[in-house]
């Protein structure tokens, strides 16, 4: 069997691998990912018990029991490369064998939540509510370097979107990705909105936010609040989701996404005091993962 090789799969001294500072053993089958490594504690603080922890840079985790029932909480930083990392790295932990190397027979799904925080595009999504991504469009590129992409694109709905929105050249073709059916039915009530999530490689002009430096489409906003296709319109930015649900989909993982949402890009609302809100989600969402 092929094995692979050190500089491929980086493992460190005490068996725990490159980046996450995990070993198997310290992975739950359910997952709960947050953006920034402070909300780990907040999502561990519902726990029954902490089994374990770890961190380095800006992946910090925490396994533990929600109700008898075993979870990972952990950071992932902010941004598409970031996932790169820990979507490849949680399914090498689960399915590559770390000491031989190899890959093992028997596959392992692993459902992947990710908690986070987001803009809205629609003038109709309120500040504070929860957006559950059907799909994602990833306008990050991330996708576009595995093969094999190509088999679950709707290339229709991605060729709608750049012609609606005149989609310059210059900038990466956006790829459409859906979330986990099954997982999305479990976790998904009717408290949130079930959207369309761009995931964009960038806060401010990916974002279409110009402070001193103009974007090379400012109205590019404008286009995508208009945009329809089959009865789908995109509600709201953020900068993960794409590759979450595109690299799980590759490697055979469950994947959703649920924002809270906390400044909407039409009315130009926003509530910086959010944490409450966030706070419930983790709850609402814990209690349906156990349910
Ligand atoms: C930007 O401020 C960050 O907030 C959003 C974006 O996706 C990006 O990561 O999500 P999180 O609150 O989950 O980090």
């Amino acid at each position: 069997m092929k094995k692979i090789k050190a500089s491929e799969l980086i493992i460190n001294p005490d068996g725990t691998i490159f980046h996450l500072h995990l070993k198997p053993e310290n992975l739950a089958e359910n997952i709960i990912l947050v953006g920034d490594p402070g909300r780990v504690q907040l999502v561990s603080s519902f726990f029954d018990n902490i089994e374990c922890t770890s961190e380095n840079r800006e992946f910090v985790s925490a396994t533990g029991t929600f109700r008898g029932k075993r979870i990972t909480a952990l950071s992932t930083g902010i941004g598409t490369d970031n996932i790169d990392i820990v979507v490849n790295e949680l399914d090498a932990l689960v399915n590559i064998d770390l000491e031989t190397r190899t890959i093992k027979e028997e596959h392992t799904a692993l459902n992947i939540i990710r908690i986070g925080t987001s803009g809205a595009l629609q003038g109709d999504i309120p500040v504070n509510s929860y957006v559950a991504s059907k799909r994602a469009i990833g306008f990050d590129g991330l996708l576009n370097f595995y093969a094999g992409r190509e088999k679950f694109a709707d290339v229709d709905f991605e060729k709608s979107f750049k012609e609606h929105t005149g989609w310059n050249p210059l900038l990466t073709s956006p790829y459409v990705v859906e979330s986990d059916q099954a997982l999305f039915n479990k976790i998904v009530g009717n408290d949130m909105v079930s959207g369309v999530t761009i995931s964009a490689p960038g806060f401010y002009g990916p974002q279409g936010r110009e402070l001193r430096l103009p974007t090379v489409d400012p109205d590019l906003n404008d286009k995508i609040e208009t945009f329809r296709f089959n009865g789908m319109k995109i509600t709201n930015y953020e900068m993960e989701c794409s590759a979450i649900y595109g690299l799980s989909h590759l490697l055979g993982h469950h994947a959703l996404t649920i924002c809270a949402i906390i400044a909407n890009r039409v009315t130009r609302e926003a509530n910086e005091n959010y944490k409450p809100v966030i706070k419930n989600l983790v709850q609402t969402v814990l209690e349906r993962i156990v349910m």
